[in-house]
């Protein structure tokens, strides 16, 4: 017999961070229900197309880009003192009796919506700094260790909620009959050896060497130094990448590159990467920079971007080796030596 959302969380009452959420999290979960709808339903709807905006990135709205954010803050706002979108530049002020802060994406991967490819929301939840009173966009730039709860919802061929506080990570699937989203993927875990690569590879020429090198020994497969091949995934839709990785293993990598507008990376700290770090790391994987594991970033801005390589262990491990091997040899290049040396040592210990 299926747990029932409801259910899972009075199981898990022993779960403190749960059960501090669990409102909030219900509530973001209809708003997923919801935004499942609209999505199944725009092109019947005319809710299909741009918006005729743009977002804080300068990225053209999708109508349901705006729909989507919409619906999760009708649902959420009630429970939350502020919340924070990548559809919206500023903080949102809520109620000021509550102690959590949400930050979220509410349609990632939008750009797919007309060819009826996967997308997903992302969600974040965070514990207000402050006691009560205003709040600052400064209270959300928190690193990704600080998270009370992270999850996603994907909107596939089956509607599922992902979710964890921190210790595993259980998927959810959405039953329209009951209208309950049912535990069906429990205790989710990321096999430490990977099989799948999923990058942008028109963006080769861009990306840093230790990338470059990365991806070029996968593709040589088992006629070059790793002995094994590789299948490559690009869905173009983050949700749907981290739920494969979640599902049966392998690796995500957007890095920063050598383009004006790459040059943090393409994906935001906050309301991507350190969610889906999160659940990542909660599951066995690593999630990381190249530099540092990315629930260590502090953020500074509430749009900020940053690189994000994710998945199997081993595979971001032997990444950030290279990464960190790159970094030091421009060290020992420039003559600050003893930086050099000491990254080396650190890389090897
Ligand atoms: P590209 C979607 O726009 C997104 O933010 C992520 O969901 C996805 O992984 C990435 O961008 C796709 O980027 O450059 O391949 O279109």
């Amino acid at each position: 017999m299926k747990l029932s959302l409801n259910e899972f969380i009075w199981q898990q009452r022993s779960d403190e961070r749960l059960q501090r959420v669990a409102p909030l999290l219900l509530a973001i979960a209809q708003s997923c229900r919801l935004i499942a709808g609209a999505v199944r339903d725009a092109a019947l709807n005319n809710a299909m197309g741009a918006a005729g905006s743009s977002n804080i990135q300068g990225e053209a709205q999708q109508k349901l880009d705006v729909i989507s954010n919409e619906l999760m803050m009708a649902e959420t706002r009630d429970l939350v003192r502020a919340l924070a979108s990548e559809e919206m530049d500023e903080i949102v002020p809520c109620n000021p009796d509550s102690d959590l802060l949400l930050v979220y994406d509410p349609l990632d991967g939008s750009s797919n919506l007309d060819v009826n490819i996967s997308v997903g929301s992302i969600f974040s939840i965070l514990a207000t700094p402050e006691p009560a009173g205003d709040l600052a966009a400064e209270s959300f730039l928190q690193n990704g260790r600080s998270q009370l709860c992270a999850g996603y919802a994907l909107y596939g061929p089956a509607t599922m909620l992902v979710i964890t506080t921190g210790h595993e990570v259980n998927g959810f699937t959405f039953d329209e009959h009951s209208g309950l989203f049912m535990l069906t993927h429990p205790k989710l875990r990321i096999a430490e050896e990977a099989k799948e690569f999923a990058i942008n590879t028109s963006n080769a020429r861009h990306w840093p060497a230790p990338i470059q090198r990365y991806i070029a020994e996968c593709q040589a497969g088992s006629s070059g130094v790793r002995g094994r091949d590789f299948n490559m995934r690009w869905v173009a839709s983050m949700v749907a990448e981290v739920h494969r990785i979640l599902l049966r293993g392998g690796v995500f990598l957007y890095p920063q590159d050598s383009r004006e507008s790459s040059k943090n990376g393409k994906l935001r700290l906050l309301y991507e990467a350190s969610p889906m770090a999160m659940l990542v790391e909660a599951a066995g994987g690593a999630a990381s920079t190249g530099a540092e594991r990315l629930l260590d970033v502090q953020p500074e801005r509430l749009h900020q971007r940053v690189p994000v390589i994710l998945g199997a262990m081993n595979e971001v491990a032997l990444i950030e080796g290279y990464c960190r091997t790159a970094i030091a040899e421009s060290y020992l290049e420039s003559n600050t030596l003893h930086k050099g040396h000491a990254l080396l040592e650190t890389q090897f210990q």
